[in-house]
């Protein structure tokens, strides 16, 4: 499982002797296995860097190991580890350090993609695994957290491709497939476009034309899982070891694209999917994030059927409408609305048929949403940090009282 012939992470005392017991080096970038999950010398620096380690180094510690979050429950996750034959997958708990981190910062959650530092346990149980840190993320698909909290959640860690993904049948929806592109392009991932049931579609050509220019430079692919039509581009981005993680509204067809990847045509993959026949139903299969190797490399993460998508404070909304940014650009005043404004070049755009109006009201209403999410989240940032310094404050005080 370790390669024995690497350099240790610290310099062993000189007086050494070659047969003395060496600490078992932890895996390394040059660990197949390890690679296999995704691993690469970028994060062998980006590790060395947060444990403080002489530049250069490639290993964990000694007394630590690697893992890739494949799913993560409150408190809990399973990862993907190397193991003797390959991939294995351990569950590990939070070690107090994370609770802590967790409890100040809602996006330090572990979460499926995420690359974790773990702990053997000592003492009772040797075998129990702590996890201890995440490696700060790459990328993260993340959406504001529901139900009147201002906290975001993390739907896909250090995805490479942030797929949108839409049925083609029974409607497209062109308001979420918006909403979920603005979601791709602020989590650092190239996003693409996935429709699927083209088997199902009486025109999909039409219909892939229309999603195009919903989506300004972003490649739109038009699938079917049972027929394998389109998939060769996803088979090609996996077998370059990238993590494709699939975002959507439910019944689209994340986890049957998902099978059709990893598992192959005929073959059942690990993914439960909506039985056919129940194509129309809004009903979620899927509940939990999961991550899942590709058969020659990557990986794919599904996620649940997204119901509400709201927008993160930091969205990039500039990506994912251009064309109403550039005309912005020709607005006479800098500070221009686009509702009334003489010399708005955006209205002007939708008179003469070359912005369609719904293109400019979903723009707006994303923005407001986006605005307001902002607005939200700087108040609960204010709101921790009086908490903070009253914490602090209130120590001092009983400290001074001691003395
Ligand atoms: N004909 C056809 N049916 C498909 C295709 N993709 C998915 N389906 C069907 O659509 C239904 C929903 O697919 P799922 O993969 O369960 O959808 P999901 O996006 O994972 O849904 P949630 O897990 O609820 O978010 C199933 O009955 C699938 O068989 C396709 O390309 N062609
Ligand atoms: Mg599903
Ligand atoms: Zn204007």
């Amino acid at each position: 499982m370790s390669a024995p012939s690497l350099p240790p992470t610290t310099s062993p005392p000189p007086t050494t002797s070659p047969h003395s017991a060496a600490p078992p080096a932890g895996p390394t970038p040059s660990d197949p296995t390890l690679l296999r999950l995704g691993w690469d010398t970028r994060w062998s620096a980006c590790l060395a860097e947060l444990l403080g380690l002489p530049k250069g180094t490639t290993a964990a510690p000694p007394d630590r190991s690697l893992g890739r979050v494949s799913r993560a429950d409150r408190g809990a996750c399973d990862l993907l580890v190397p193991g003797p034959d390959g991939p294995a997958t351990v569950t590990a708990t939070w070690s107090p350090a994370l609770e802590r981190a967790v409890a100040v910062d809602p996006t330090a959650v572990p979460a499926a993609g995420d690359w974790a530092l773990l702990a053997a346990g000592t003492g009772a149980d040797p075998s129990h695994l702590t996890l201890e840190a995440v490696l700060p993320r790459r990328t993260s698909v993340v959406r504001a957290q529901v139900g009147g909290s201002s906290r975001a959640q993390v739907l896909a860690a250090n995805a490479d491709i942030a797929a949108v993904v839409e049925g083609m049948v029974p409607d497209l929806d062109p308001g979420r497939l918006e909403r979920l592109l603005a979601l791709a392009w602020s989590s650092g991932a190239r996003p693409v476009v996935i429709l699927t049931k083209t088997d199902l579609a009486d025109d999909p050509d039409r219909l892939t034309d229309e999603v195009t220019l919903l989506a300004p430079g972003v490649e739109v692919l038009s699938t079917s899982a049972p027929t394998g039509h389109g998939l060769g581009p996803l088979h090609a981005w996996l077998a370059d070891g990238a993590t494709i993680a699939l975002l959507g509204a439910s019944g689209v067809g994340k986890s049957t694209l998902l099978n059709a990847l990893v598992a192959g045509p005929g073959l059942d993959g690990p993914m439960a999917t909506r039985a056919l026949g129940a194509v129309h139903k809004g009903r979620h299969t899927t509940v939990t994030r999961e991550l899942h190797l590709g058969p020659d490399g990557g990986a794919v993460l599904d996620t649940p059927g997204l119901r509400t998508i709201g927008l993160a404070a930091e969205t990039a909304l500039d990506d994912v409408f251009p064309e109403v940014e550039d005309l912005a650009a020709r607005c006479r005043f800098s500070d221009c609305e686009h509702r009334t404004e003489p010399g708005c070049a955006v209205l002007a755009a939708v008179e003469s048929g070359d912005l369609p109006q719904r293109r400019l009201l979903s723009y707006r209403k994303l923005m407001r949403e986006a605005e307001h999410q902002a607005a939200r989240t700087d108040a609960r940032l204010r709101a921790e940090l009086a908490g903070r310094w009253k914490e602090i404050a209130r120590a001092q005080r009983s400290h001074a009282k001691r003395r």
